[in-house]
Parts: C-alpha cells; sequence; structure tokens
C-alpha cells in the first residue's frame, strides 16, 4: 500500500453561489483500485491554493491528471492549469473529459496540452486509460479505447462510441475523497441540502441540446433502494435535511420514482427534494404517483417548457405540447410542488413569433400560480446538437479553435449568456437581455429564490417594481430592479457583519451560505477569485461574431423525430 502511485483528478473553478460536490472526478474516481493507487481530487470551487497543490502533487509522479471541463468558466481555467503542468512536467498524462471536450474535441486537442480526451460519460473509459498508463504505455501508443480522442501525426484520431452503461454496475462514490460538510449547505426548501446526480443520459432528443449529442439518447439510473440509501446517508452522517437532484432526466421511469418516494416515506426521511424532469413524461403520471411524491416531501419540479408555440416546439423535436405544459402547471398547483419552468427562447424559424408566444404562456403560467420559477435562456446553438445545421445554415458558425472560445464573447456564449445569435441581433436580442434579467429578478422576489440575500424593505421594494412592470408589460432597461438589488445587498452585508456593527444577527441571515473561510471561526477573504481573475488575459478581445446578415429571416431544418422508444438501460 505505501507505494501506491497518485492519481490526480482536478476540478477547474466554476463557482454559483452554490457548493456541489465534484461529482463528474467522483464518478470517474470511483473506479480507481485503491489497492493499487492513491487517488486525489482538488476542487478549485472551495480550495483556494488548488492550482498551486495541483503543481505540488504533480511532482509527485502521478499516473496522471484527469479534469472536468464544462462550456464557460472552466475552459480557461482548465486550460492553464493544463498548461503550466505540461511545461513542468512534460511526460505528464493529462486528461480532459466533460461536456467541452466532448462537444469541441478539435478545439481542445489542437492546444497541445491535453493528451487525450474522454468523449461522454467516462467511468469505463478512464478505467481503461489508468490501466494504459499504469503499464508505463504512453500517449504515443493509444490505441483502440472507445470513447477517447487524441492526435496522431497531427490528426485527430477519434475511437468509435463508448455506449452508456448501466449505473448500478459501478462501485459507490467515493465520499471519503471529499470533504462532503463543506458541500453542505441551505436552499430554498432545506436548511442543510447537498447535491446530487442519480442518473445519467436522456431518451429525448430536443435539437438544442447537448445531452443527446452526448449520451446518445439513452438513460441509466441508480436503483430506488441505492438512490434512498445515499440520502439517508446524508441525513444521517451529514445532518442533511434537502436533497437537489441535478439528473437532467430523473423521472423517466415512474416505477423508480415511486421506489424512491415509498423508501424515503418508509424510512421517515426529513428530506425536502427537488428534481428536473420532461413534460410528456409527467403528464403521464397516475395520480397515486403524484401524492406518493408530495408525501416524500417533493417540493419543486424543473421541466422545460421551452416555447409557447407548438411550432417551435416541433421544429425543437421536443415530445411535448403547450397544452401539455398547461397540464403540468394544474398538477403542480393541486399538489403543492413548486413549478419551475425553463424557455430556450428566440428559436427560428420565427424567433419574433416565438418570443410572443412564449412571452404569452409565461403570463398564463405566472397567472396560474404567482410563484411558478421561470428560467428564460436565449437558444444558443451548440455544434453536434439536432438543430445546429438549422444554425449554421443561418451563418452561424462556432469557433473551431480555444483561442476563439477563450475571447469575451464566445465565453459568455458558452455561460449560455448573450448568445448574439445573428438572427437575433438589434432591438429584439436586446430585449430578450432585459427580459431574462427581469425574471430573474422578480424569480427572486415571487418565487422566493434568493430569501434572505436582501433584507424585507429592499425586497418589498424590488416585488413592488416587478408587479408594476409585469402589469405593464415593460420590459426594457430594468436599472432600477438592479439598483434596488445592489443597495439592498450592501445594506445586507452591513446588517450582517461584513462590516463590523454591533447589535443582533437579523433573522434571513441565516439563509445565505458562506464558503467556510468566511465563517467566524475563520474569518479570511472570499474563496471566489476576483473579477480580474477570471480571464487568463494573453487572448485577444477581438469582436466574436462575424458580420450580421442583412435578413434576420431564417430557413426550415429537417423534421425532427418524435416517434423514436424511449431507451432504457435496464
Ligand atoms: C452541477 C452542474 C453545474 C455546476 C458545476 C458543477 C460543480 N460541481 O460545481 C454549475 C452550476 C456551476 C454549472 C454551470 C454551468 N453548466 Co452545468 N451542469 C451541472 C449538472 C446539473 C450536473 C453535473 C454533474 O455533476 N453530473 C453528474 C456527473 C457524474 O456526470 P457528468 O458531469 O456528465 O460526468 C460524466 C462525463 O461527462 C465524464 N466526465 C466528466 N468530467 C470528466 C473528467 C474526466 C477526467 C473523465 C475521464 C471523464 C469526465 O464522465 C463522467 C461520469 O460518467 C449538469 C447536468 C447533468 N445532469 O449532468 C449540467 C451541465 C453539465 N451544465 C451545462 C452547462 C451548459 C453549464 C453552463 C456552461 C451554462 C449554464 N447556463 O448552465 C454553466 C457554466 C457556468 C460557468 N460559470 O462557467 C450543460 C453542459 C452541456 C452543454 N450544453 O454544453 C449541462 C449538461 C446541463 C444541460 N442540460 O445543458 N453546471
Ligand atoms: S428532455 Fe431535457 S435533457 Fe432530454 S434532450 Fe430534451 S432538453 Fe435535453
Amino acid at each position: 500500500m505505501l507505494d501506491r502511485r497518485k492519481v490526480v483528478f482536478y476540478q477547474p473553478y466554476c463557482f454559483d453561489g452554490f457548493p456541489r460536490m465534484p461529482l463528474p472526478l467522483m464518478a470517474v474516481a470511483r473506479m480507481v483500485d485503491r489497492e493499487q493507487f492513491d487517488p486525489v481530487i482538488i476542487d478549485a470551487n472551495l480550495e483556494r491554493d488548488a492550482l498551486d497543490r495541483l503543481l505540488r502533487v504533480a511532482a509527485e509522479q502521478p499516473v496522471l491528471v484527469g479534469m472536468s471541463v464544462m462550456p464557460g468558466d472552466q475552459v480557461p481555467k482548465a486550460f492553464e492549469a493544463s498548461r503550466l503542468l505540461k511545461a513542468r512536467f512534460p511526460g505528464l498524462p493529462i486528461i480532459w473529459g466533460g461536456y467541452f471536450p466532448s462537444l469541441y474535441p478539435e478545439s481542445c486537442l489542437e492546444t497541445g496540452v491535453v493528451d487525450v480526451l474522454v468523449k461522454g460519460y467516462g467511468e469505463q473509459t478512464f478505467s481503461e486509460l489508468l490501466a494504459h498508463y499504469a503499464a508505463g504505455r504512453s500517449s504515443a501508443d493509444l490505441a483502440d479505447i472507445a470513447g477517447t480522442l487524441y492526435k496522431r501525426d497531427g490528426k485527430i484520431i477519434a475511437e468509435r462510441k463508448r455506449p452508456l452503461q448501466d449505473l448500478n454496475r459501478y462501485p459507490a462514490l467515493p465520499y471519503d475523497l471529499v470533504d462532503v460538510p463543506r458541500y453542505v449547505a441551505p436552499t430554498w426548501h432545506a436548511k442543510r441540502s447537498v447535491f446530487y446526480v442519480s442518473s445519467q443520459g436522456c431518451p429525448y432528443g430536443c435539437g438544442f441540446c447537448a445531452i443527446p449529442a452526448v449520451g446518445g439518447r439513452k438513460w441509466t439510473a441508480y436503483s430506488p433502494e441505492r438512490v434512498v440509501g445515499d440520502a439517508l446517508f446524508f441525513a444521517a452522517e451529514h445532518g442533511v435535511d434537502g436533497v437537489t437532484f441535478g439528473d437532467t432526466e430523473f423521472f423517466v421511469s415512474e416505477e423508480r420514482v415511486r421506489g424512491i418516494a415509498e423508501g424515503l416515506i418508509a424510512a421517515g426521511s426529513p428530506i425536502t427534494w427537488w428534481a428536473m424532469g420532461t413534460i410528456a413524461r409527467l403528464v403521464e403520471y397516475q395520480e397515486s404517483t403524484w401524492r406518493l411524491m408530495e408525501q416524500s416531501r417533493c417540493v419543486g419540479i424543473f421541466v422545460g417548457a421551452e416555447s409557447g408555440s407548438d411550432e417551435t416546439l416541433k421544429v425543437m423535436g421536443k415530445p411535448s405540447t403547450v397544452a401539455d405544459t398547461i397540464r403540468l402547471a394544474e398538477i403542480f398547483n393541486r399538489h403543492k410542488i413548486l413549478p419551475e419552468f425553463s424557455f430556450v427562447l428566440g428559436y427560428p424559424p420565427h424567433p419574433e413569433k416565438d418570443v410572443a408566444a412564449s412571452l404569452e404562456l409565461i403570463r398564463r403560467l405566472r397567472d396560474m400560480n404567482r410563484t411558478t420559477h421561470f428560467i428564460p435562456h436565449v437558444y444558443t446553438p451548440l455544434p453536434d446538437t439536432g438543430n445546429y445545421e438549422l444554425a449554421t445554415h443561418n451563418r452561424f458558425a462556432a469557433p473551431t479553435t480555444l483561442e476563439g472560445w477563450l475571447r469575451p464573447g464566445w465565453m459568455d456564449f458558452g455561460r449560455m449568456h448573450h448568445p448574439s445569435t445573428p438572427w437575433l441581433e438589434g432591438e429584439q436580442g436586446r430585449f430578450l437581455h432585459d427580459f431574462e434579467r427581469f425574471i430573474d429578478y422578480s424569480n427572486r422576489v415571487w418565487a422566493n429564490r434568493a430569501p434572505g440575500t436582501v433584507g424585507p424593505i429592499a425586497s418589498r421594494l424590488l416585488k413592488a417594481a416587478c408587479v408594476l412592470r409585469w402589469n405593464a408589460n415593460f420590459f426594457r432597461y430594468p436599472y432600477e430592479l438592479q439598483l434596488i438589488w445592489k443597495a439592498g445587498r450592501a445594506v445586507a452585508r452591513l446588517l450582517e457583519g461584513e462590516i463590523p456593527i454591533p447589535g443582533p444577527r437579523p433573522p434571513w441571515k441565516r439563509w445565505r451560505w458562506r464558503p467556510k473561510s468566511q465563517t467566524k471561526a475563520g474569518r479570511e477573504r472570499p474563496l471566489r477569485p476576483s473579477r480580474g481573475d477570471r480571464h487568463i488575459g494573453f487572448m485577444p478581445a477581438t469582436p466574436p461574431f462575424g458580420p450580421v446578415p442583412a435578413e434576420a429571416e431564417v430557413s426550415v431544418p429537417a423534421p425532427a423525430d418524435g416517434k423514436r422508444r424511449l431507451d432504457v438501460i435496464q
């Protein structure tokens, strides 16, 4: 056991205010044989000196370093870390996995700082890569490992795809490799909540979504026993009273959901839970399943309504209709489950009509339940997704190099902010941008999505301003909302003691999560890197997009296939 070589996993920074365990890395780290190797997970979201630690551990001759890379902030961070590693330890194999390398392999490999990419779900692929490198073979000998991509003689070799495997074949997640209590935090439905993912993939094929491109329209999930077991472990060992399921599609199997609900009820679980699903599936659920879910303390469900236009839903290949969305909203209301609806706005071929129909639907859903939470996104065309061809027909072209992806505009695109697609330039694009901001603020006060973040006075003012705008149907220039929020935050911070003043702590403070280093015990600087840290600086800041086309009219895609059977791995 003494001379076990290290296997290093690095999660580049991507913190959004809620601490989540580095699940993608834990998923692959569980495949490491502990008798032979010593796995180490470094999480830059929580560790201030993560990069220093990575470089220190890399000096101990680990077998390899694996990084998880999502589009957005993780791309420059992963690049920066890999560049440093390659400069100091040229022989150390570096593996990237996750959605960015799965969708944009050329951009990653042309940097020369990554040895091999893992496309799609990576447990088995990683296991074989580890065996390869541990046997003393090098990146130059890579061959025949399904699910990998690498460069050979200047050309990219893409090995055959690795099909999704039954998740229950894999060992338990290695909770001992992370400091679990640091990932327990308050959320809107629980005081001590954890983030957990109980399935992989999705059997549907929506044209804007990256999941089918990566998972191949298949779905696999932990058994109810395993999910309930993990939830009860969190409750018993870490005092957890809430679970946020991050599955892209939690509800594919009604039988599984019933099993989970029954298991939680039978164990007298204290846990409230929230999950994401698909409207087409949920409207088919039996009434008794809804009752079980409610009884097992399901408090909220996130679904993709996507559009208020049936025509757009058809183009997207979405398996539901607008009528299904309304029906589900009624079911939610009957069962006191908080509804969350996401929308993909500005979809071709008729973006204006799509936006108008979606606003109408949002209004209708809000009238049915004022606390409904909306998540609007402007359509961001991703390579390898079903409707990407539609986007490229309409003069959209994503970068093909990492340098391109690291430009500020494309970074925003990767984060799915301001995608600036050619057909949404001008007034319409600006309207959508302001509308997104309005919805964000209105969620905070109407759907109670930021409890205690500002004090009661700012919250009431914000509510009043949102009501005025909503009634006037006016969403442009939401500057007063921003002003009220910022002023409210400043006062709340003052009262919370970030600027020390005498007196009791206000009651809403209890709801805010702060990193460990900011707690009373260790009053240090926040862990979040400063704004100046966010871009790595040496990339040219040129405008991200080419010339805007004269016409905003767009052409029609191939018809979507709505007939496929659900592919569930048993
Ligand atoms: C949690 C999460 C986040 C967290 C970050 C994670 C964390 N630990 O802090 C936060 C909230 C910060 C986040 C942000 C974003 N996210 Co996110 N996120 C997720 C979510 C819900 C769960 C990820 C997870 O833990 N999955 C469980 C693990 C086990 O599965 P996995 O991640 O797929 O990992 C497997 C493979 O990808 C692969 N793999 C992954 N990493 C590695 C590394 C190695 C070395 C190897 C070998 C293999 C490997 O093997 C793993 C096991 O099979 C997923 C949806 C989902 N259910 O997957 C979206 C998802 C990954 N996010 C996505 C996106 C787009 C984003 C954003 C870019 C934009 C946005 N608006 O959400 C931002 C980035 C913002 C930024 N600041 O840069 C997309 C990615 C696809 C895409 N469209 O490109 C997803 C799939 C959501 C979606 N439905 O579109 N996200
Ligand atoms: S149902 Fe959700 S996860 Fe599945 S393809 Fe559609 S948008 Fe993606």
